[in-house]
């Protein structure tokens, strides 16, 4: 990417002291992560993602739903950072004021090279009781008796035998027990309905609200009040830079929209602002 706007883009970023880095689904596509739009493939194609993520769905078919998210866990296991993730760890490096949001649940910011950002929407790696939120092991920390280990390194079983791990399974998979109450465990994100947690809003009012410059990255902006983040930048004069491959509600607000993949873009708006810092 090149071109007027990138030049533009990269001047506010040259110039940022406070920069917010807000992102959504589209800023891990490149690693193959699917996005809250993108279909979904094999059993959960005919279930919507917005009522799989419920609390109701939850209570309605445990199995179903604690399934869909050790698909997704595992998907992010074997996905990795793209080179839009180290883009923006390395916004981070160079400006120490730097404060990135994600409404992402992977792991791909901190693996990236972001080792804290603010988790609006929870993680998949951090499972909890449903009854008295005491944190649970993620399955495959359970010890040896409770089944096979799962492959960490995103390897396939050794062995190929599709016998080898039940989480290896496609599909509904019972929930572990809350080792205090006996509670199924559940995902440690926020569902639709819920509240986001109040540390992590917090957080993100705080930074928009005294950032000098917000990028946001491949977010479609409809899941409130996360969308309202950079509302908060802009109503308080900061610019607003967007980078995603096609228009969202957000472009009326922007300074600069960069019509491209995160994976392409950032990068090139990091070599952009500062030539001399060799990065992707
Ligand atoms: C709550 C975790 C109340 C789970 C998620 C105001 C107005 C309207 C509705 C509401 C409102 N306030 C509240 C609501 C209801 C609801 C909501 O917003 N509904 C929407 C759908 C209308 N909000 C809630 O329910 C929130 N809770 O309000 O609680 C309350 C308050 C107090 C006390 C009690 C209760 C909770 C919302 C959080 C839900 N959890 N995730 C999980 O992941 O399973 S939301 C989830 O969906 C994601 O975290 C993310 O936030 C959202 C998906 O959006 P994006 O990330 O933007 O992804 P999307 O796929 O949509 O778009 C991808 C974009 O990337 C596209 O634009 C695409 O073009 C672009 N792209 C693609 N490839 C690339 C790219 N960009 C760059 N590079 C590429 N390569
Ligand atoms: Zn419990």
């Amino acid at each position: 990417m090149t071109g007027p706007e990138l030049a533009e883009a990269a001047l506010l970023l040259a110039a940022a002291r406070r920069p917010v880095v807000f992102t959504g689904a589209g800023m891990s596509a490149e690693s193959g992560v699917p996005t809250f739009r993108d279909a979904q493939t094999g059993l959960w194609r005919r279930y919507d993602p917005q009522e799989l993520a419920t609390p109701a769905a939850f209570r309605a078919d445990p199995a179903l739903v604690w399934g869909w998210y050790e698909t997704r866990r595992r998907g992010v296991r074997r996905a990795e950072p793209n080179p839009g993730h180290r883009a923006v760890a390395a916004i981070a490096a160079r400006l120490p004021e730097t404060v990135v949001i994600t409404q992402n649940v992977d792991d791909l910011h901190e693996r990236g090279g972001v080792p804290a950002p603010v988790r609006l929407h929870g993680s998949l790696f951090a499972p909890r009781c449903s009854a008295c939120a005491r944190p649970a092991p993620l399955p495959s920390d359970l010890p040896p008796s409770a089944g096979p280990p799962e492959p960490h390194d995103g390897a396939e079983p050794h062995d190929g035998a599709e016998s080898h791990a039940p989480e290896a399974h496609d599909g509904p998979l019972d929930p572990p027990a809350c080792a205090d109450c006996g509670a199924p465990v559940r995902p440690g994100v926020v569902w639709f309905g819920e509240a986001l947690p109040s540390a992590a809003l917090d957080a993100a009012v705080e930074a928009a609200s005294g950032c000098d410059l917000l990028l946001t990255v491949g977010t479609s902006a409809l899941v409130h009040p996360a969308a309202e983040i950079p509302l908060v930048a802009a109503r308080l004069g900061a610019p607003v830079v967007q980078v995603n491959p096609v228009p969202t509600p957000l472009d009326a607000i922007c300074a600069v929209n960069l019509r491209g993949p995160a994976g392409e873009v950032l990068p090139a708006l990091v070599r952009a602002a500062w030539p001399d810092d060799a990065v992707g």
